[in-house]
């Protein structure tokens, strides 16, 4: 006998203390079972497993008992001198590996899986994309909070800023009306502010088209070549720089713990050709670093580029583009001044975040054309968006620093003394935003919520199912649209063949009209003319989806009463930069030839495509199969902007929708929204800075 076999306490070896152990263990499963059954009873599950036949005092004794019951069994156990083993498995862990089963068993109900069940209408097709769209979004969005771990507390960490002395009151009482009436569309928009009142730092954010130098620019301030520069798209994720008495980087992740690393690694995380797409889940990088140009407090943000050339990237860039401080954009003074550019600086400016325009590569321009591009460029940010804004010329070459020390020394240093202040200002116009926009969605419940009030008329539930439902609609068309279009694109890669008949017989066809020209030129034309028809097919079916899910949106908007909504055409406006077909230069000789012509036309056609394909065969084959793949990427990336777009808006909308339906009119109700609305009155802090607030929650 061993000495752990040796009896002990109460006289068990060890055998039969772990039969005692998991017997426990089991006897308290069934417990747990127990319970479930009687929170089952009284659930609001659609599917109840159990009659409600037990009332709540019997309920109150039955887990008084079982509450006895388990002090017993931690009694025995004590009394044996057995370990109750710790758990070892996170609760968020279990819940996300959970809800990624939900993710599958509705992914199993989209319109291509239900057709392997018998043929499916299309209306059903679209309301079962729509449904399955709306929840696995309702599903990743509670993904992504879980991923945030404990830092998505808000409450608790506003406690925490007022316990240090923090003046939080507004925030708390946005807090509390964002909880209070499941107002979940502003929690990503309080959690930037939190992030922001945390941190108290200045970020100074630098943007521009994939290219235009914004991470070279950034390497000069920093003063040493740290972040990755190139002529293709390189900055995948925004990347912070900020001061620190040690160089070293560290990285957030969505899915699992952050990492600190050297800042030569940097490059495996925030290039596109290491990180593509992101697809590491990286949400944060900071990298610090003890230079000169660097001050506490103040942070520099580099962004993924934007325009035609961006990559999945530029999405983020967007998302982040309202949270900065001060917005750099750069323009390429060895291209032109844009529409995506004009864009970024009215972005900035709706927010009510200053920016500071800069002309890159000037060393490209001889003095005289310098002057005329800054000029050029000042004019037209006057005369399209109405802002009189500074333009400085800047270039990374040694020759140049002056130019770069210029616009520093008058631009940007002057701002590090008053960082905290302007830190402060710039947090408080967000403040103001939210407060603006939880204050106006408070009121249009209000509105909704009072028979009595006078200002609103109620809606009746069945408008706003009918408002949901054409939400939805639009949601599963996009969805059904997308597969349509990848499916074509996977067609397309097929195509090659089909497009050398085509030419084929369009040339025999021009012979017999009289041309005598020989084919290289037609056919090429004719397969261009192809490939873009396909194209087009393409092209208007997003254009269909995307004008559809404009107008749901703007319906829904009116009839709700509500500010946000989409511009004219902003969902349309996904569709640019549609790749071409690039065949190349074919030289191909095939002319008329009259035995052919003798055989009847069957027989001219054959030996057209017999000339086609053994003298570029292999070219047009190739080209085809190339443009299928780039025309998938396209397609894959305009759909998800597609999709990010209409659901921005349409959340916003199905939450308040879902309020409005689940509500019932009581005093009971209108007292809160009263008293929430009142303490977001009152708790405002300096209403002097908040004069010039944007006009909606970014
Ligand atoms: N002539 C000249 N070239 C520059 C200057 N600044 C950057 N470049 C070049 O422009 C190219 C792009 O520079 P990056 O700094 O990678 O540009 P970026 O804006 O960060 O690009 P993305 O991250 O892809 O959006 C590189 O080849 C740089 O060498 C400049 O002032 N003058
Ligand atoms: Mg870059």
């Amino acid at each position: 006998m061993s000495m752990d076999d040796a009896p002990q306490f109460g006289h068990l070896n060890s055998s039969q203390r772990l039969h005692l152990l998991t017997s426990c263990q089991y006897a308290d499963k069934l417990l747990s079972e127990i319970e479930a059954t009687l929170v089952a009873s009284q659930s609001k599950s659609p599917f109840p497993k159990f009659k409600p036949d037990i009332s709540p005092a019997q309920a109150k004794v039955v887990q008084d008992y079982i509450a006895r019951m388990r002090a017993q069994l931690v009694r025995i156990l004590d009394s044996q001198g057995v370990q109750i083993p710790a758990p070892n498995i996170g609760s968020v862990h279990s819940i996300r590996v959970t809800l990624g089963f939900v993710d599958i068993a509705f992914d199993e109900c989209r319109p291509k899986r239900m057709a392997g069940y018998g043929e499916l209408a299309d209306t059903a097709a679209i309301e079962i994309a729509g449904l399955v769209d709306e929840i696995q979004g309702i599903i990743s969005r509670l993904d992504s909070y879980l991923a945030q771990g404990q830092s998505a507390d808000l409450e608790q960490r506003l406690r925490r800023l007022e316990e240090a002395g923090g003046d939080v009151a507004l925030v708390k009482a946005l807090e509390r009306a964002i909880n209070q009436h499941g107002l979940v569309e502003f929690r990503p928009t309080l959690a930037t502010i939190i992030d922001r009142l945390e941190t108290d730092t200045f970020e100074i954010a630098v943007f521009g088209r994939v290219s235009s130098g914004k991470s070279s620019l950034l390497n000069h301030i920093a003063e040493q070549d740290l972040l990755p520069v190139g002529v293709n798209p390189i900055t995948a994720v925004p990347t912070r720089l900020a001061y620190g008495p040690e160089s070293r980087a560290t990285a957030w992740f969505a899915d699992r713990k952050a990492e600190q690393f050297s800042v030569e690694r940097l490059a495996e995380y925030v290039t596109e050709q290491r990180n593509p797409g992101n697809i590491q889940h990286v949400t944060r990088i900071v990298v610090e670093l003890p230079a000169q140009r660097l001050r506490e407090g103040v942070v520099y943000v580099d962004t993924p580029g934007l325009g035609s050339l961006a990559t999945s990237g530029a999405a983020e860039t967007r998302a982040y583009l309202p949270r900065c401080d001060l917005g750099v954009v750069l323009i390429d003074a060895g291209s032109t001044l844009t529409q995506d550019d004009l864009a970024t600086i009215q972005t900035l400016y709706d927010a009510g975040i200053p920016a500071s325009v800069l002309l890159s590569k000037s060393d490209l321009l001889a003095p005289a054309d310098r002057e005329r591009a800054l000029q050029y460029v000042a004019d037209h940010i006057r005369s399209d968006l109405g802002v009189e804004l500074s333009v400085h010329a800047i270039s990374i070459k040694g020759d140049y620093s002056d130019l770069l020390e210029n616009w520093l020394a008058t631009e940007i240093l002057p701002l590090y003394d008053r960082h905290a202040e302007l830190a402060r200002q710039s947090l408080n116009r967000k403040i103001g935003a939210l407060r603006l926009g939880v204050e106006a969605a408070l009121k249009t419940r209000l509105k909704h919520t009072v028979p009595g009030e006078p200002t609103g008329a109620r809606i009746d539930v069945r408008r706003l199912r009918d408002l949901e439902t054409e939400l939805r609609t639009a949601a599963g068309r996009i969805a059904q649209a997308r597969t349509e279009c990848l499916d074509a694109t996977d067609a397309l890669r097929e195509c090659a063949d089909g497009f050398v008949r085509t030419a084929a017989n369009n040339l025999v066809d021009a012979w017999a009209s009289g041309t005598t020209a020989t084919g290289g030129c037609l056919i090429q034309s004719k397969l261009e003319r192809a490939a873009a028809e396909r194209a087009a097919q393409i092209s208007s079916a997003v254009q269909e989806v995307a004008g559809n899910a404009g107008s749901a949106l703007a319906k829904a908007a009116l009839a709700l009463e509500l500010e946000n909504r989409p511009e004219q055409d902003e969902l349309l406006d996904v569709l640019k930069n549609m790749p071409r077909f690039d065949l190349g230069n074919l030289e191909i000789e095939v002319g008329p030839s009259a035995v052919a012509s003798l055989l009847g036309r069957r027989w001219a056609i054959a030996r057209v495509v017999r000339k086609i394909r053994s003298q570029a065969g292999n070219q047009i084959a190739d080209a085809v199969a190339i443009h299928a793949r780039v025309l998938q990427a396209w397609v894959r990336k305009t759909f998800t902007e597609l999709q990010e777009r209409f659901d921005s808006y349409a959340d916003a909308y199905r939450a308040h929708l879902d309020r409005l339906v689940a509500n019932k009119p009581g005093v009971e109700d209108e007292q809160a929204l009263r008293e929430d609305l009142d303490a977001l009155a009152t708790a405002a802090p300096d209403n002097a800075e908040q004069e010039n607030a944007p006009g909606t929650a970014a």
